[in-house]
This record gives C-alpha cells, structure tokens and sequence, in this order.
C-alpha cells in the first residue's frame, strides 16, 4: 500500500462541523474530504424547496470553510453528480479518482442512509471504517443499556439520566436546580391579548444561495413552497447571530409561551435553532451549556432555560436513541389503525379551520412550524381524524426544513400518532377545540365555533375527538391517564352520543384527499 494514498471522509448534509469524528486527528495532507449534492437524497420525498436549498447552501458554506482552513475538498454539485444519483455511486466515482487507502465516514443520522453506509466494505476495494456520530450526548449503545429491562420509556426519567450525566441546572449537592427536575407545569402560559416577539434574524440570501435557489427552483419546481421568503441561516456564523438574538431577546420569555400560539406569529419566543443544530452548524450540548449561563447570569428564569435544556437533552436525545431502537419498525407501525388518506389541504392550506390554516400557511411559508403547532393541531387533527401514519409521516418529512427522519418519525409516528401503541410517550396527545382554544387566539375568528360541539358549523375537532375516543376505548380506557375521561362520554347518553359520531363521519365525508404526487 503506497503511503501518498490518502483517506476518503466523505461527510454528508447533516454533518457540517470541522468537529467531527472522521476529521478528528486527520492531517491536511493525506485527506481529501468529499461532499456529494445527490438526486436520491432531494428526491426520496419530495421535500420543500427551502429545504433542499437550505442543505446545499450550507454544504457549499461548509466546503468554501474546509477550503479556506486548508483541506482539499472535492465537492460533488447536483449537475456534477452521476445519474445514478446515490451516496454509493458517487463514492465508488470517488475512490476511483483519488485511489485511496480507506474510506472513513460517520455514521449516517437516517436508517436508510446507515444501510447503505454499511454495504460498503463489500462493494469497495479499499478499507471502510464507520465511525460513531458523537454529537449526541447520549450514544446509542447508552441509550440501549437504558432502555433495556425497562416495561415503559419515558423521557422524564432518561432526561434526569441527562442532567447529571451533563452536570446542567445541578445544584452543589448533586440535585436539580430549585428543586424540581422539570417545570413543565410553568410553560403553558396561554397567550395574553396583544403577545409579540421580536423578529429573529433574517439572512439575506448571498451569490452561494442564489445559485443553490435557481437550481432548486428549476430541478424541483414541483416540489411544495416557496423560495421567496428563504432566510435560514446557512452558515456557524448565521447560526450564531440567530443563537445570540434567541438568548438576548426570547428566552427569557420562551418558558411561558413555550405552549403559546398566535395567529400571524410563526415563531413566537421559540429559538428557530433547529436547523442549524440537526445540520451540525451548532454544537447542542454548547447551546445548553450557554442557556445555564444566562440563568446563573440573572438573564432568563428558571422555567425557561430549563425547559429549552429539557427539549434538546431530553426529547432529542431521548427520540434520537428510541429511533435507533425501533427502526425499522417504527415506520411501518400502525397501531391505532388508521387508514384515511391525508387531506388535500395539508398541502395547500386552503380550509376553514383556522388553526390549521394558519399551522399550513407558515409552513408552506418558512418551512418551519413551531412545535406546539405541530403537535396538538397539525398532528393531533391527524390523530383524530385517523389519518394514516404513512402520509402523515411523508407529510412532515418533506415540508419540514429540519426534518430528517431520526427526529421527525419518533415525534410523528410515536408521539403523536400514536402507532407505536405507548412505547415512547404515556398517552395519545388527543384534544378538542378546548385545547387550542385555550392556547390560542385561532378561534376567535374562525368559521366555525369552538363553543358549538356538534351540527352545522361546530368546531371539527369537538366531534373527532370524541369519535377518537369511542373508536379506542377498549385501549385508551385502561390507560390511568385517559380513562376517567369515559366517564363524560358515558354521562352523555346514548342520543347525544349519537350525535357527536354522527358529526364527525359528516365532517371526514367533506375531506378531499390529497392528490397523488405531492409528497413522492
Ligand atoms: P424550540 O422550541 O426553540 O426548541 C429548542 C430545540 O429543542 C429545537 O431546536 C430542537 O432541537 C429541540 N427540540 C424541541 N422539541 C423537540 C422534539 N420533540 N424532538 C426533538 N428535538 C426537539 N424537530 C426537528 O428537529 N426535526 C423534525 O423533523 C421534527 N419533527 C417534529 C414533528 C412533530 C409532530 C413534532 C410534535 C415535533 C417535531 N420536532 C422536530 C420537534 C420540534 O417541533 C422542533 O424541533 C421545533 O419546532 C424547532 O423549532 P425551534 O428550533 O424554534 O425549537
Ligand atoms: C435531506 C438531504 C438532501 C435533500 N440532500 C442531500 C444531499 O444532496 N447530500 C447529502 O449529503 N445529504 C442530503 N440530505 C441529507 C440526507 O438525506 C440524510 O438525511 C443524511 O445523510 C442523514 O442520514
Ligand atoms: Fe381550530 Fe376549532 Fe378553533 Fe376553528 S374553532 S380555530 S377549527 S380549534
């Protein structure tokens, strides 16, 4: 084996970060890095522009970097790549150009992808290692050894696992921080009248963006969004400017909004750091590290900084490690049943429903929704209206600009769809118009009345809710956490009854589904 051969990193879209194991201890001599814009990848579902865009922009700002401290980067643009258009076709293209002596890669974020990656010993002459992603605080080995023996998971209990492991918001003599481990209860504040946040930043789009959005816009015209309103972040230094206005400006308010939705306000108090986090951009365990800061500062309460700790080394992680636990399973399970096809609307927007309209509008807009949003509308219609978790899962995977699948199936499938009948969370997230009305100022203006529970022009989810729970009581009246609610159900009456079922099937009738071709 001669010795100039160098070694092959290829890094893919997600891991964007010069800390990255595969780079790690690396010279710049005998490395050449290589970066791959691939047909497969852009095309699996047929995501949002700005989100195809917002990953090739980043990969080329991430290229320009590498290029710039030194490294040789042979980067692979979309109208480059081969038709085969596959991480291993452009691989294989690779070595034969560069002849190296190994290939070392880092683990790939989605299943599909580590499939491939682990066929590559085979296929390839030269040695493959497949290196641990140790961006996560919690490994997956980890996660199993905690996970193993146990009847339920439950975040709560691995996230305390998280804090001590990490040392955040722990006190002196080793216990949380004021007390509690979790002040979940003090982020349900509902909106008051006239609730504004500060506008984030905005990135204009600079000559690199341009160019990535004229190809988008004319390799996957047909593909849903806009690209008018792209201004993701697209570099570290995008991300910090946006990490530091969220520190500054809206986390001391995030804790009590963290539940809060208002109509016209897309991203309220929340960080708008997804992106940049799941595309390596920004270090998680760093952000948290930097959120604790502001507390001991005397910059952002408690509630706060504990609850933006909690959704990054809790949920996360927590849906990071039950990802790789349940895969490939998760994908396919379909406890509830359910079977009715998406709505045309999803794709559109165009419905009464003013919270879901409003929940479509941002994210055909921004490719973004806030989590609230995605959860207990947008989802939790879906769970209601027992819509089947392939669609919905196609659905969120595609128009998400932060959506990959290790983190986009556990909240969709599991969480709120519920397929996976109670592995990862403790009940369905099913609720009425009540909820949202409660968390929102939707219903005020909306077509249909929140107040109304059945008949001409009563809120949709009153009906469906209750048809969801008729629909699974043998399951849900077991669960300590639902079943007193069959008590209301029961005192109802037959008739009443009746005429909450019969609501929702005339409502489901008007549902037009959505055409074929919108998400593959
Ligand atoms: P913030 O509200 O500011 O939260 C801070 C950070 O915590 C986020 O940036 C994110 O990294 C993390 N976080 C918060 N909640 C979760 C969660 N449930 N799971 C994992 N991380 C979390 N997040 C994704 O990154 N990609 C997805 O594809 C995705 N799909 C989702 C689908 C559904 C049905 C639901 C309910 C949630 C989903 N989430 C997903 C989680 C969450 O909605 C987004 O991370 C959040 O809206 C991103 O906006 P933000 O950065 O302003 O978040
Ligand atoms: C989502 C995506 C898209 C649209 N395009 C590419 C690409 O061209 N090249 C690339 O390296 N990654 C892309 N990705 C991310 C991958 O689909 C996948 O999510 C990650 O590799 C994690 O497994
Ligand atoms: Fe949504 Fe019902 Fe409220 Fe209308 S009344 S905004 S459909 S919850």
């Amino acid at each position: 084996m001669s010795t100039d051969q160098p070694i092959l990193v290829p890094i893919l879209g997600d891991q964007l970060t010069r800390d990255l194991a595969s780079l790690r201890g690396r010279t710049k001599e005998d490395t050449v890095i290589l970066m791959m814009e691939v047909w497969d990848e852009a095309t699996y579902v047929k995501h949002h522009k700005q989100k195809i865009a917002l990953i090739f922009s980043a990969m080329r700002h991430f290229a320009a970097e590498l290029e710039d401290a030194g490294w040789t980067v042979d980067y692979v643009t979309l109208t480059d790549s081969d038709n085969s258009g596959s991480f291993t076709g452009e691989a294989a293209r690779a070595i034969e150009r560069h002849n190296p002596r190994a290939v070392h890669v880092v683990e790939a974020g989605e299943w599909r992808v580590q499939q491939t990656l682990e066929e590559w010993p085979d296929k390839f002459d030269c040695e493959v290692e497949i290196l641990p992603d140790d961006r996560f605080v919690c490994s997956i080995p980890e996660f199993n050894d905690w996970a193993e023996g146990r009847k339920q998971l439950r975040m709560e209990f691995f996230y305390r696992e998280m804090r001590k492991k990490t040392g955040l918001l722990i006190d002196g003599d080793g216990k949380p921080e004021g007390g509690e481990w979790n002040y979940d209860s003090e982020n349900r504040k509902p909106p008051k009248e006239g609730l504004e946040a500060p506008q984030r930043p905005l990135f204009e789009p600079d000559e690199t963006t341009r160019d990535v959005i004229a190809l988008v816009e004319e390799q996957f015209g047909d593909h849903v969004g806009s690209l008018e309103s792209f201004h993701w972040p697209v570099t570290r230094e995008e991300a910090e400017e946006t990490v530091a206005a969220f520190f500054t400006e809206r986390l001391p308010k995030f804790g009590d909004y963290q539940d809060a939705m208002v109509f016209g306000q897309d991203d309220l108090f929340h960080s708008m750091l997804s992106t940049s986090i799941n595309l390596g951009l920004l270090d998680p365990l760093d952000l948290c590290q930097r959120a604790e800061q502001a507390y001991t500062q005397g910059n952002a309460p408690l509630n706060a900084v504990e609850g933006f700790i909690r959704q990054i080394i809790g949920w996360r992680e927590y849906v990071r490690g039950f990802y790789w636990r349940f895969m490939p399973g998760l994908e396919s399970d379909n406890a509830l049943n359910a079977q009715r096809a998406l709505p045309e609307f999803y794709w559109t927007g165009d419905t009464d429903m003013r919270c879901l309209a409003d929940s479509i509008r941002s994210t055909l807009d921004n490719a973004h929704a806030h989590h609230i949003q995605r959860l207990m509308v947008l989802g939790n219609f879906a769970l209601i209206a027992g819509i089947s978790p392939r669609d919905v899962q196609d659905w969120y995977l595609a128009v998400y600009a932060d959506a990959y699948e290790w983190v986009e199936l556990p909240n969709v499938a599991a969480m709120v769809l519920y397929t996976d009948g109670g592995k990862l969370a403790s009940k369905p997230y099913a609720a009425s118009g009540n909820y949202i009305n409660k968390m929102s100022n939707y219903c005020a203006d909306c077509k249909y009345s929140v107040s109304k529970k059945t008949g001409e022009g009563a809120c949709p989810f009153n009906a469906l809710y209750w048809r969801f729970m008729d629909r699974h009581r043998e399951r849900l009246e077991q669960n300590p956490r639902i079943g007193r609610i069959y008590l209301n159900w029961d005192r109802m009456g037959e008739d009443r009854q009746a005429e909450y079922l019969e609501s929702a099937e005339a409502f489901l009738d008007t549902l037009e589904p959505a055409k074929d071709g919108w998400a593959r």
